[in-house]
This record gives C-alpha cells, structure tokens and sequence, in this order.
C-alpha cells in the first residue's frame, strides 16, 4: 500500500510517472493522515523546512538511500542528499554524487519512505540519537510517500512500478571495459586492445576521457589525436571495441563554437538573477551550464549527442553533472579580492586558517549554487532547490534524444551524478572512488540500495580511481566487478598505471576477467528480468531469508539474481574469509570456467579459502546458474550451449532470459527459457531458444 503527502509547495521532479494505486490522490492530506508511527512536524516546509520523525527498534535495520557512504544497513549514521563532486568518499562523509531518497525500515514495522523532492535532505538514521530516525527537508515543500507491506523486496517492487521501467544497457556494455583518464590519442587506445587481444584477455569497449575533446569542448573531437575518427570508431569494431566517449556538463565560452553559440542565442543556459548567463570554471576553463531542466533546452543539449552517433558512437558516459563548480567566476573575482585584503594585513595564525579555508571553498560552493537560475515548467527556479536534478536533467536529454535519434537500438549511457527517475534513461557508476580495500567493500554495500531506485545498470571503478591500485586490490575488485553489470577498470591521470599488463600475472588475470563471460549469459538474464519486473538483481541477505537473524547482520556479502550468493574477498593479504549461509548451498571456488572446485556446505558459519586466482560463488538448493565457455568480447559468447551450475535436491527450475541485445522493445516473457533440472539429472529446456544443456 503507498500512500502520499503533499507538504508547502512541491517542485515536480518527475521522479513518480506511475500514478495507479497511490492513496492520497494529486491533492495532499494533512498530518494528521500519517500512519500514528510517523512524526511530521513544521508541516508546510515553506520557511523553515520539516522533519518527518520516526522511533526504531532497537534491531531495526534501515536499507536504501541509493549511492551513499557507509554500509548496507544505514543505521546509525547521517547522510545527505546533496549530489556533490567530491572525490574523497572516506567514512566521514554524508553524501556522494546522487539523491536517493528511498529508503526501508524492517523491524517492528516494515515500511518505506520516499521523499520526493531536490532540494537538500538529512537523513538522520540514528546519529543524533541511536533509536531515532529523522528526515530533515530543507525547506520548498515536498512529497511524502509511505510504502507499506509485507516483504522488503515486494515493497521495493511496488517503488519501482511507481517510478517507472529501469533502462536497458545493451548486451555488449556487459562486457569488459578498459579506461584510464589521461590515453591521449588513436595509438594510446590501440595499445590497449593490442595487450587485450595478444594476451587472450576478453575486451568489449575502451572509455575516451576528456582528452579526446578539442579543449575539452563537448561534442567535439580533437583532429590531431584522432584524424579520421570515425574510420578508427570502425576499426575498433571490426576488432570487437566499442569506444565510449565522455560528455561533460560545462559548455566552453568560446566564439565561433557552435554549442555555445545555439546555446546563447536560444537562452538554454542556467541565468543568474540579473538574467545574464552563469560563469563557472570547470576543464574547458569558463564554461555557462545548459539549463537541461527545461524542456526546449534539454531537447537541444541531448540531439547534440548525434554528432557523435553519425561517427559510429553508440555509448556515453555523463560527467561533472552534480554539476561540479571549480568556480564560480564571480566569487572568483570576490575571492581575489578577499586574498588581496589578507595580502594586506598583518597574517596571524586564525587569518592564516581563514584564508586558507577561503581559497580551498571556492570549489563547489553552496552559496554559488544559489546565484543561478532555471526556468523550469514555467517558472524561474533557483538552482539551489532544484540541484539533485542536474545530473537527471542531462542524462534524460541524451536519453530523450537516443529515443527520437535510435529509436530501435540501445545506447550505453550512465551518468556520476542522479536522482531517482533518471533511472528510465541510463545507469550511475558510482564516481570517484580510491585504490583503496576499504572501496571494494563499499562498491559491494552500495549496490542494493541502487537497485532499490531502478539503477541496474552501474559498478564502480574497479581498481580505483585514485591513488595507486596493487596487482592484487585489483584482481580482487574484479573478482567483485565481474558480477556488476557495468565491469569497468578506470583509473585517474597521475596514479599508477592498471590495466592488467601493468602486472605480472597475466594467467590471472585472463581467467578471473574471463570468467565475467562465462556468468554472461545468467548475468544477463537476472539483469533483465530485474529490469522488466522492477526487481532487484544484488540483495542484501535480509531480503531473501528475512526470519534469519543473523543474515541481517551479513555487510559484506550479495544474493545476485535468483541462485546464487557471491561473498568477494576485500582484505589485503587475506587468503580467504568468513561467510554466512543462511542455508545449506554449493560452493564454487572458481579460477576459471573450466577449473574449479566445488563442495556442499551445511548452513552456518564457514571459513572459505579463496586465493587470489579464485572467486566464491554459493548456489542455492534447487537452483541453477547458466553459464557459457566465454569469448573475447560479448559478441563472440555462445549462448546455444550452456553448462549448469546445479544444486539439485528435486527440481530446480530456472527462467533464462535472453536476446538480441540490442532492441529496445523487450518482451521478456517471449525471451524466456525454462531450463528444469530434476534431481535424477535429467535436464530439460523449453521456450523461446533451442539449447543444449550440459550439467557440469
Ligand atoms: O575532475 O574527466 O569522475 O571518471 O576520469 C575530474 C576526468 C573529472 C571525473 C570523473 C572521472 C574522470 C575525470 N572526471
């Protein structure tokens, strides 16, 4: 049951096109209609905000908030919705790049909460004091939405039907990925897939970062790297590489460039008050921000996409979309200022401090946020109340206008920054993270409560982003990334080089790489089948044995999809770990699709070796995984014949999905193979695919 509350004035964010079935209807009801275990007070939210209180129990667990610091269960802990450029994600942080603000309460009672608005929200989940819940919305009013129901993973299906189908990567954006920021040119890339190809380690797509721009001009491609670009886009097909380029959100202030000059012409850029265009600083150096909320001037940013589509293009990544502010110019111009009073003065060791706080604030500054406008459905809006939604509003143009450009085909799109509903046009990777262990281990604990909002499609930068990763950081990520539909190894100019012939062990590499594509073809199933049924695809242990006590304590390990458990191992030096089964199942210590070893566990307790050549994998009882015998790249992964992963105590029955991979037009139950194993081997499948199975 979902029920809705309007609060002072709301801004429409779009994020709920699913209408059926909410009580309250377009006009809101009062306080007094909230459940009795729900506290709202300052009820207008107009002047000084509201607060919606709840008191927990002491074992309830609190799951969601999509993209944030911190673990699986949220309790006890404060975080913000505040998309933010900010590349040091340590535990002392309350916000990262997206607005999520779905979140479950199990326990006493079992129950969700979705605050629908873009301006900034706390949510307190125990910090302040540890039985205590408490949602602060800044003010401009909101929207409460309270989901009730029986089963966490019903009620986050019923979220889901609300905010609408979850977009769809295409197939080849299941393969892997290789991205560095800082490969300059045609060769630099060559390079790459060269390694890839001679060494047998599987390659789907190489990522362009802003270096291929023409001074980091959107839309453009530097003639002196890349000469005849789209006869390289070619040539990196005909050897199976996808190149997926960057599109950042700063527009360059620059005389006779085009995007620019449209844009100024037409007024689709962010205004200040005085109805002058914005300055900011960001790569290209002084940039003004497309006003992507706005219907006209998001039609325009996203068909802009086509220029790079023509050259053979078919996939995207949106950065610095919160969006990130090096500077504003006109702080900038207020900060020199200050710095010349200081120059001035006599410096003590408090105006030493002062000035240093100064000139390290300049960046993504709150109070610059508030000096530029929208107009958006109508209104002249300022972007401080509407900031969540500038990472949505530019991944909805590009994916607005793949619809009218490519209306067949799917286009890999995902964005850094988010908020919910931007889930329909393309996925989130999870932005800068480190080389650090204790990143894996959040890359894991982050993906549930993305799911929670529709984001399918995502995975963070395996290896890390910054800092120097290790050979053996890095084969452990992948040992997690090899699960996550976007499998990406991204690393930051100026850190230790990490494509996998950085190190020594090649053998390992191409077997733990590999094995991402002998899970293809159940990867891609789950992932689809989560899609079309807004289900999740990696759920925390509670969601699947919800009366087992222990299993809601379990932060480091995933279900994903339907059979199987995965338990990464995420501690330097570690040669194996800890897991929890809430039921007997069937170990896979898997170093490649053609070598593992396997062994039946009773529920319980286990310590697991796990050298770093090897990944866990748990199947259920009466469960199976479909797999192939890998490929090079997603294209070449024969999915006509696949080996069975099996725990079969009387029958297991498992749905697998498969396609094109390409059409947008999904339907999922005409793609559908039943594959039945029964308990005497004998296997059978029917439906939509002639395969030949072999239990292994
Ligand atoms: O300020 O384009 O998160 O993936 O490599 C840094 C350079 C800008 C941030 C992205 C990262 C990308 C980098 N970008």
């Amino acid at each position: 049951m979902v029920k809705r509350f309007r609060f002072g004035r709301p801004i429409e964010t779009e994020a709920v096109v699913n209408e059926a079935g909410i009580l309250g209807g377009r006009v809101g009801a009062s306080v007094q209609d909230i459940p009795g275990f729900l506290k709202v007070t300052a009820g207008t939210g107009m002047e000084e905000g509201s607060t919606v209180i709840y008191e927990m129990g002491e074992r309830d667990a609190i799951y969601g908030l999509g993209e944030n610091v911190r673990g699986i269960n949220k309790r006890g802990w404060l975080y913000e919705s505040n998309c933010t450029d900010d590349c040091i994600h340590t535990e002392s942080k309350h916000s990262l790049y997206a607005a999520h603000n779905f979140f479950l309460v199990d326990g006493r009672e079992r129950f969700a909460i979705f605050v629908d608005a873009p301006q900034k929200i706390v949510f307190d989940m125990g910090f302040q004091e540890r039985s205590r819940l408490a949602v602060k919305i800044a003010p401009g009013g909101f929207v409460l939405y309270i989901l009730e129901g029986d089963d966490l993973r019903g009620i986050v299906r019923e979220f889901r039907r609300m905010i609408g189908k979850s977009y769809l990567a295409p197939k080849w954006a299941f393969g892997y990925g290789q991205s560095r920021w800082g490969y300059q040119n045609e060769e630099d890339i060559r390079e790459v897939v060269r390694q890839h190809r001679e060494n047998g380690v599987p390659l789907d797509s190489v990522y362009l970062d802003i270096d291929y721009m023409e001074q980091y001009k959107d839309f453009t491609v530097d003639g002196e790297r890349f000469p005849e670009f789209p006869a390289f886009v070619k040539e990196m097909r005909q050897q199976g590489i996808h190149l997926v380029p960057i599109i950042d959100a700063g527009v360059k202030i620059e005389e006779g460039y085009p995007v620019y000059e449209e844009g100024l012409e037409n007024g689709y850029f962010c205004k200040k008050a005085d109805g002058t265009e914005f300055v900011g600083g960001v790569w290209p150096g002084r940039v003004h921000f497309p006003d992507v909320l706005n219907e006209k001037a998001r039609r325009w940013f996203g068909l802009k996409y086509q220029v790079l589509l023509e050259q053979g293009i078919d996939g995207f990544w949106n950065d610095m979309n919160e969006p990130a502010l090096f500077y504003a110019e006109e702080y900038l111009k207020e900060a020199f200022g200050k710095l010349a009073d200081y120059q001035k003065q006599e410096l003590n060791i408090h105006s030493f401090f002062a000035m240093k706080e100064m000139l390290l604030g300049v960046s993504n500054r709150p109070e610059d946020y508030q000096t530029f406008y929208h107009d958006y459905q109508g209104e002249k809006i300022c972007h401080d109340q509407v900031h969540n939604l500038y990472g949505y509003g530019m991944t909805r143009a590009a994916g607005e206008a793949f619809d009218e450009l490519k209306p067949e085909q799917r286009i890999l799109l995902f964005s850094r920054a988010s908020y919910v509903g931007m889930h329909r046009y393309g996925g989130v990777w999870m932005g800068d993270n480190c080389s650090w262990w204790s990143h894996l281990l959040m890359n894991l604990q982050m993906l549930p409560g993305l799911n929670m909002c529709g984001f399918l499609y995502t995975g963070a930068d395996l290896g890390g982003f910054g800092e120097d990763a290790t050979e053996d950081l890095l084969l452990r990520w992948l040992g997690l990334g090899i699960f996550t539909p976007l499998m990406r190894n991204h690393s930051a100019m100026g850190t230790r080089m990490q494509e996998f012939y950085r190190f020594g062990h090649v053998d390992d590499f191409r077997n733990i790489i590999g094995l991402r594509y002998v899970f293809l073809p159940y990867l891609y199933s789950e992932f689809m089948k989560a899609a079309m049924r807004d289900d999740m695809m990696f759920l925390p242990l509670a969601f699947v044995y919800p009366e087992d006590e222990m299993a809601a304590g379990v932060e480091d390990q995933l279900m994903v999809g339907e059979s199987m458990m995965i338990a990464p191992v995420y501690r330097q030096n570690a040669r194996g770990r800890y897991v929890y089964l809430p039921e007997e199942m069937k170990l896979y210590r898997m170093r490649s699709g053609e070598d593992w070893d396997e062994e039946m566990l009773p529920a319980g307790h286990h310590y697991v070796p796990a050298e770093l050549n090897e990944v866990l994998v748990f199947v259920r009882p009466d469960h199976v995984v479909v797999l192939s015998s890998g490929g090079g790249c997603v294209e070449k992964v024969d999915t006509s014949r696949l080996d069975l992963l099996h725990f079969v105590k009387t029958e297991a029955v498992y749905e697998w999905y498969e396609d094109d991979g390409y059409q947008k037009k999904v339907n999922l139950e005409a793609g559908i193979t039943r594959i039945v194993v029964k308990s005497d081997k004998s296997v059978r499948a029917e439906g939509a695919r002639k395969i030949e199975c072999r239990l292994v």
